[in-house]
């Protein structure tokens, strides 16, 4: 059992007020809030040992790299990658699945095939699609079902030795399906794909072991696992890492630089180019302490029952549909009123104080298979409560009742 009440202490912004009312923070899938013991790993930095890292012989920038690594060793533990050099830190999702669609152009030629999901995020969209005018290949889409799930005998079909490479989320930020990457991964496999997995919406909510899962790669932000923005981390199999060419060059990514010749740096820092965001990553690995001193177990449970009771209340209201239906689902849910706009809704919820997430979500194809605009979003952690949910649903019906 959670001690919901302390944990709730932890997080400063819970305590504040929007629009005159005490703020219910329900928008955790677009980013999670930050805890005081992570923000006081930044101030920390700040105050005492900011200094650029791998560089300098003086001791703040010792200090500095020390945390940054260490950092990058806990990242490593909590996703169980064999060597702490398959860590890469990045920016963000956004950044790693870009620096491996990059990596991929000199790879690909005509006739080869990409395959996505009709789940995905547009960031795990987008870069492949620019693959693909670069180099020719074809992108195929695994289609969903109106529960929300992928249909995985479709994906049977679109497998073959042309394939070169799978990607898809492990969480639907839209509807919170959580997606079978196991067999995905197993059956890319079997016809000699590489999969890159889209960590994004998982990583708040379960602890992903890339080794059990052999996933080539897995991406994921600190953001929306209680850490700061601006960071995340790339997970590369070593052999493909070593494979790849670098994304960006300039300063730390190099072993020697002549105007003739350039060889690069080993792994992690080939790809690891210019000053790195210093505190965002030793506060990501804060970030992970944070959830783990909680327990990704407990989390699971706790949301899941959220999710349950919230699902019940809001399908009491009529004329209430909720998109995404799976039994394999975390605490996201996606809905709309009949003939209201989800924007009005969100408009109205914020003047109450709550705060929820409206429009297409970065997934548009999702919702033009739904044949609707966008959704309301409401998406739970672990610090929110049931008494929350009744203040949202009390909002839903009260915004109902003013657009009807
Ligand atoms: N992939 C998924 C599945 C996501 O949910 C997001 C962000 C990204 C990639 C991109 O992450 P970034 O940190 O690089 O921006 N999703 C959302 C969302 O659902 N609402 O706001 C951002």
């Amino acid at each position: 059992m959670l001690d919901i009440a302390t944990i709730r202490k932890d997080f400063p912004i819970l305590q504040r007020e929007v629009n005159g009312k005490p703020l219910v923070y329900l928008d955790n899938a677009a980013t999670s809030q930050t805890p005081q013991q992570v923000i006081d790993v930044i101030v920390d930095y700040y105050h005492n040992y900011n200094a650029n890292i791998h560089r300098g012989v003086h001791s703040l920038s010792q200090e500095a790299t020390d945390a940054y690594e260490a950092a990058r060793q806990k990242v490593q533990q909590h996703f169980n990658a064999k060597h702490p050099e398959e860590i890469i830190f990045t920016s963000g999702t956004t950044h790693g699945i870009n620096m491996i669609a990059n990596g991929f152009a000199s790879m690909l030629k005509a006739g080869d095939d990409v395959i996505v999901s009709a789940l995905e995020h547009h960031s795990n969209i987008v870069p492949w699609q620019m693959l693909c005018e670069k180099t020719g290949a074809t992108l195929k889409v695994i289609p969903m079902n109106l529960e929300g799930e992928l249909v995985l005998s479709e994906y049977d079909n679109l497998l073959t030795e042309n394939t070169k490479l799978v990607f898809v989320n492990h969480i639907s930020n839209a509807l919170g399906t959580i997606n079978p990457i196991d067999t995905i991964i197993k059956k890319a496999h079997e016809v000699g794909a590489a999969v890159l997995v889209d960590g994004a919406q998982a990583c708040p909510h379960i602890k992903p072991d890339v080794q059990a899962l052999d996933v080539d790669f897995y991406v994921a932000s600190a953001h929306k696992m209680c850490g700061p923005t601006g960071v995340g981390m790339l997970y590369g199999k070593k052999e493909w890492l070593t494979l790849l060419p670098p994304y960006q060059g300039g300063g730390e990514m190099i072993s020697e630089v002549t105007f003739e010749k350039t060889t690069y740096a080993d792994l992690p820092h080939k790809f690891e180019a210019g000053t790195p965001n210093v505190a965002g990553g030793i506060a990501f690995g804060a970030a992970i302490d944070y959830m783990n001193s909680i327990g990704f177990q407990a989390i699971a449970d706790y949301e899941n029952n959220l999710l349950e009771y919230a699902t019940s209340e809001l399908l009491s209201i009529d004329g209430l549909t909720i998109y995404g239906t799976s039994d394999q689902k975390t605490s996201v849910i996606s809905f709309n009123l009949d003939g209201i706009h989800p924007y009005d809704v969100g408009t109205l919820l914020d003047k109450m104080g709550i705060a929820v997430r409206t429009g297409h979500h970065c997934a548009q194809p999702i919702m033009d298979f739904y044949k609707i605009p966008g959704t309301i979003r409401a998406s739970f952690s672990f610090y929110n409560t049931k008494e929350e949910i009744d203040r949202f649903v009390e909002g839903v019906k009260k915004a109902k009742l003013m657009l009807s």
